[in-house]
């Protein structure tokens, strides 16, 4: 039975479905939801999922939405082993901290620039938004000291949904020489991840490509 998947590949959480995908074998039957026509808000769409947010997966009888619960389902229903989401008490909260971490914290700054700037025409980033991207960077940075990943010392879905939204953050603040244990990890991520270069960069590209013609029309 084909796995569905509405997706945009230059939004972050679709991405890290994604490599979510690539990591554990998957192929997904991909359905495109142009956010730009509004498909996401027409009655079918809405129907699947009444939030609607891009990702949606569909697998036989079964809807979920939200990244993060996609890609907890994805490994627990079809990896072989739960090492990319651990169900050891302690390693499964730190993997669930960063989770949240990105739901709560990076994807939201990520979403104050790129609302304003993609589907309200405000070519302008603001000085509060840019340190609310540091402050969340700072954290990222801390969650990094002394590890590889950002779970600890293997990749898991924590990895997955953080680097779709660090990498597009990158795009609009960039890290620099600024936070080195991000910018390793970043390098690691490219470097590591089963099929990142179509999984993530291919979508990263369209994003950047969205926000330079957004930021031109200053
Ligand atoms: N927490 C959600 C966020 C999903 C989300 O906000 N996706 C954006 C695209 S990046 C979207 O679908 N926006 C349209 C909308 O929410 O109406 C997830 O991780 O899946």
């Amino acid at each position: 039975m084909p796995l569905d998947l509405y997706y945009l590949d230059a939004s972050p959480p679709v991405r890290a479905v994604l490599l979510a995908g690539k990591a554990l074998g998957l192929e997904f039957n991909l359905k495109i939801v142009d956010l730009f026509k509004k498909e996401h808000m027409s009655p079918e769409y809405l129907k699947l999922n009444p939030q609607h947010s891009v990702p949606t997966l569909v697998d036989d009888d079964f809807t979920i939405w939200d990244s993060h619960a996609i890609v907890g389902y994805l490994v627990t229903k079809y990896g072989e082993d739960d090492s990319l989401y651990p169900k050891e008490a302690r390693a499964r909260a730190i993997v669930d901290q960063r989770l949240h971490f990105d739901t709560g914290t990076l994807f939201p700054r990520l979403r104050n620039i790129t609302y304003p700037l993609i589907f309200l025409g405000n070519p302008v980033i603001s000085n509060e938004a840019k340190r609310d991207v540091e402050e969340a960077y700072q954290y990222l940075e801390t969650f990094l000291d002394g590890h590889d990943w950002v779970a600890g010392d293997h990749i898991t879905i924590a990895d997955f949904c953080c680097v779709s939204t660090t990498s597009s953050l990158d795009v609009l603040v960039p890290t620099a020489n600024r936070f080195p244990n991000i910018s390793a990890w970043l390098a690691r991520c490219q470097e590591n991840m089963v099929g990142y270069a179509a999984a993530n960069q291919a979508g990263l590209d369209t994003f950047a490509k969205v926000v330079q013609s957004a930021l031109s029309k200053k």
